[in-house]
């Protein structure tokens, strides 16, 4: 994997080191403490954390992240104390929900962080109705909402790309595409070749993103947040990656091939940068 760092300086690169190792570092915990029974789910995104982490260093604090079950690196990079992160995966009462859920299911206003749908289509729409207030105020802010292959299978995927290209709308759409929604394989979920080739159906610029190359990340998501404030609109974005855990931890990856992990663990982002 090539590393470009364009103008990044040495502390710049090691505080992007610091920021993909935290996430990395609080997962292989996690996988402890399931085993121990201290926390009873876990959606792992071991190997995916260069999208996270990207996005999120780039954006400005108060720009609205929309993540999903498997995005622990939008939550760490905008540097929510981990007691607090950990009191929500305990389902404490000092949790964001209070002791309601104790996954990814929940977010705060107080760092920007919308709460994932679960049903996982319609946080898209969320994301223009941000954009738009956003575009009202003149705020120059984007908003940035994650989703993964399978939700595009749905149809407010549809809905909410189209109207953001139609009203000219600030939202990075971010598709994580790492391979399996669930146990379903690519193939399997749609016929084009790449997801970002839909953005020509919507007339929206999209970009096909080497998502486990953190410096790719960061450099496209800055050049982008820079032209969308001098020219709002959507961009729609795939990342390439792969899910190398279960959807989560109880459901295991006996379905997927052991060449393809293998493959995929080569080009592990947390290692290689
Ligand atoms: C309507 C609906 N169907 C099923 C589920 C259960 N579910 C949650 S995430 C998920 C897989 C989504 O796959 P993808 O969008 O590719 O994201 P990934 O989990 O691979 O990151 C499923 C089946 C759900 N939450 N809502």
């Amino acid at each position: 994997m090539n590393f470009e760092r364009k103008e990044l300086s040495n502390s710049q690169l090691l505080d992007l080191y610091k920021k993909i190792l935290k996430p990395r570092l609080i997962e292989e915990k996690m996988l402890i403490l399931i085993r121990q029974g201290k926390v009873s789910k876990w959606f792992s995104g071991i190997g995916q954390e260069a999208i996270s982490v990207g996005i999120t260093s780039v954006l400005d604090k108060d720009e609205y992240i929309l993540p999903m079950h498997r995005n622990l690196g939008v939550f760490t990079t905008r540097d929510i104390p981990l007691h607090r992160l950990f009191s929500q995966w305990q389902g404490k009462k000092n949790g964001f929900t209070k002791g309601r859920d104790r996954s990814f299911h929940f977010g705060t206003q107080e760092y920007k962080i919308i709460g994932m749908i679960s049903h996982l289509g319609p946080q898209l729409g969320i994301a223009d109705g941000i954009a738009l207030a956003n575009k009202l105020r003149k705020n120059g802010k984007v908003t940035a909402v994650f989703t993964g292959e399978g939700a595009t299978s749905e149809g407010d995927f549809h809905e909410a790309l189209n109207i953001a290209a139609v009203w000219e709308l600030p939202v990075l759409f971010v598709i994580e595409n790492n391979g399996y929604g669930l146990s379903t394989p690519t193939n399997e979920q749609y016929r084009c070749e790449n997801l970002a080739d839909k953005g020509v159906g919507y007339g929206m610029e999209s970009h096909i993103v080497d998502g486990n190359n953190l410096l790719e990340v960061v450099h496209l998501i800055s050049e982008l947040k820079a032209s969308m404030i001098e020219n709002p609109r959507p961009v729609l974005l795939e990342f390439k990656t792969f899910r190398m855990r279960g959807h989560e931890e109880a459901s295991g990856t006996k379905y997927v091939p052991q060449e393809l992990m293998d493959m995929w663990a080569v080009k592990d982002p947390v290692e290689n940068y």
